[in-house]
């Protein structure tokens, strides 16, 4: 008992590090400034200065992903326009389209699986996942948007075993209890893993949505593939 508590508190201890590790990269704010600015040449300087010590995947986890929160939020403040985190997150697209991977020839055997933004016109978090999962060895569908109908008649007619949602407004987060409903009923054996801002905000509603998992990384979202193929085949 006392050692499930210790585990815990460390586990607790090592997200926060791993937080701070993030918070206090020294290239987040001037990257951050350049896309609020406009600058791309020098958004696109500093994230090739985080890729002379990181992995492709870890700048766009380490760089990309917080600059991008922080222009999120300050947005939601009311202290930038919309049109200045529409055009980071361009920018941002063609940054991490330049540098992730491409796919390992040598494919996992692994349960058919696909990817999907429900509903929202966001698509990075997506669009990274989809890299790292085909640069991790496994091959997925890639279904693009989708609404709630479609997503479910396209993953029953592909005989789909796991289903990855991505979604970065509530809304959207709310309708994946729709699907989750509807595969059930189905009575196919469909595994939901989701991941986005709402999940990142909320952290039970990933179940009340009627999900089996939810990832906060493209790396979380590897192992719990990886996890559930054990627990497939
Ligand atoms: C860029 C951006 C936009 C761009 C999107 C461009 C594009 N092509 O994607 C534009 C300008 C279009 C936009 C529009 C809007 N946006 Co916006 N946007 C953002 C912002 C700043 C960054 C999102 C992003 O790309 N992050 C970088 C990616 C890489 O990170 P990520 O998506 O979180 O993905 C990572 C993880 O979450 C995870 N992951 C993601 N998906 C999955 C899936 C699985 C299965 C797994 C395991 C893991 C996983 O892995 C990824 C890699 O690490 C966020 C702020 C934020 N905190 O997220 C707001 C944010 C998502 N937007 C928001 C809002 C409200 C809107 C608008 C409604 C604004 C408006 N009034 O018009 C519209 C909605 C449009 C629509 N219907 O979809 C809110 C949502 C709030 C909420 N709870 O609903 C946010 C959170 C801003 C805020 N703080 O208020 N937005």
């Amino acid at each position: 008992m006392v050692l499930g508590r210790d585990v815990q508190y460390a586990i607790c201890a090592l997200t926060i590090l791993s937080r701070l590790e993030i918070s206090v990269n020294p290239l987040i704010a001037p990257f951050r400034n350049s896309l609020e600015s406009l600058d791309r040449v020098n958004a696109n300087t500093l994230f090739q200065q985080a890729l002379s010590t990181l992995t492709p995947i870890q700048a766009v986890e380490q760089l990309v992903v917080p600059a991008l929160e922080q222009i999120g939020a300050a947005w939601h403040k009311g202290d930038l326009a919309l049109s200045q985190v529409y055009m980071s997150g361009r920018f941002c697209e063609s940054l991490v389209e330049n540098v992730l991977p491409p796919s390992d020839p040598d494919r996992k055997h692994q349960p058919r699986s696909a990817i999907v933004v429900l509903s929202d016109y966001h698509d990075l978090g997506k669009r990274i996942v989809y890299s790292v999962m085909r640069a991790s060895g496994f091959e997925l569908f890639d279904y693009g948007r989708l609404d709630v109908d479609e997503l479910v008649e396209r993953a029953l007619a592909d005989k789909i075993r796991v289903l990855m949602i991505s979604v970065l407004i509530l809304p959207s987060a709310l309708k994946v209890s729709q699907v989750c409903q509807r595969l059930k009923d189905s009575g196919m054996d469909i595994k939901v893993v989701v991941g986005g801002a709402p999940f990142l905000f909320d952290s039970q509603l990933w179940q009340e949505v009627g999900a089996d998992a939810m990832g906060g990384s493209a790396a979380e979202a590897v192992s719990i593939v990886q996890r559930w193929m054990g627990d497939m085949q």
